[in-house]
């Protein structure tokens, strides 16, 4: 894989199987337009298949914004039908993000509004560096959050504060965020991506079909069926070769070894 047909992402794999995808069009705070869109998602398709990778960070280019929004400019020319599809395939782009069989973790290290706050949460953790702003300002262009914001805020922080940000569209700063269980940490900008890289490193002791089978179990709460779908991921797990060794390492008193089987 490599960024030659990337234009707006930066796409780095280190050699612990880390990739880090970072939205790169600072002189418009990374808004998503058309183009990041695509690149998106090819990114993340690509990322997916590639099984050297473990764990996926998302951020932004610059000091100033993790994603300020949807591009206003192509928002501006939408009507009804152009409008419900570009909702329709940015909530498939954020939700192969959500469904993602590794870990994805958002450092958001600045303004994170409209559909950057959107990407931000179909993310599965979230670290905002302390001058971080996360708000859903879409009713005061006209608009509602229209790729998820709707369904995950609320699912997030629950339906009345929620109710709170939509409505107002003022955002919220990265402490209100942290107090309210939108983000998961606040921490100095510098100490962000280091924090989530020391994060992605204890998730990958782990074993690999484990936490891919974690994330699906998680995704389906609340889905009417969570509790079969869990059963049926945890006997899927003692099928395999890794859940053998995990055990089995646990009763001989040594370290697992974990092959991905
Ligand atoms: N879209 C396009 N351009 C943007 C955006 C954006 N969302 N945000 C910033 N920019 C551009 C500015 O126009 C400016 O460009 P230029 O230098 O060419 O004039 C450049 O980025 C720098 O921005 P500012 O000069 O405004 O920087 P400030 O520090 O003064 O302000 C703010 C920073 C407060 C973040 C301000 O830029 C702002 O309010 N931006 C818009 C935030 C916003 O409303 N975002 C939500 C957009 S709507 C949305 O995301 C809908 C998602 C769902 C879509 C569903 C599709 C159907």
């Amino acid at each position: 894989m490599s960024n030659n047909h990337l234009e707006n992402l930066l796409l780095e794999i280190n050699n612990e199987g880390i990739a880090t995808l970072t939205i790169n069009r600072p002189e418009k705070l990374n808004a998503l337009n058309e183009q990041v869109l695509t690149e998106l998602e090819k990114a993340i398709s690509e990322v997916n298949k590639n099984r050297a990778i473990r764990v996926l960070i998302v951020t932004g280019a610059g000091e100033k914004a993790f994603v300020a929004g949807a591009d206003i400019k192509e928002l501006n020319t939408l009507n009804k039908i152009s409008g419900e599809k570009l909702s329709s395939r940015g909530q498939q782009i954020f939700d192969a993000i959500e469904n993602s069989r590794i870990p994805v973790i958002a450092v958001i290290n600045g303004y994170a509004l409209g559909g950057g706050a959107e990407l931000a949460m179909a993310c599965h953790i979230r670290i905002a560096t302390d001058n971080a702003a996360i708000g859903l300002p879409e009713v005061s262009l006209g608009l509602i959050p229209g790729y998820g914001g709707t369904q995950r805020l609320p699912a997030l922080v629950g339906k009345s504060k929620a109710m709170e940000m939509i409505l107002t569209g003022k955002p919220i700063q990265a402490d209100e965020a942290f107090r309210i269980g939108l983000v998961n940490r606040v921490l100095p900008a510098d100490e962000a991506v280091p924090h989530a890289l020391n994060l992605a490193a204890t998730i990958m002791k782990n074993a690999p079909l484990a936490v891919a089978a974690a994330i699906e179990g998680v995704n389906a709460s609340g889905s009417g069926n969570g509790f079969a779908r869990e059963a049926m991921l945890f006997g899927r797990l003692c099928e395999t070769e890794d859940f053998t060794e995990g055990t089995s390492a646990f009763l001989e008193k040594r370290k697992a070894d974990f092959k991905g089987k």
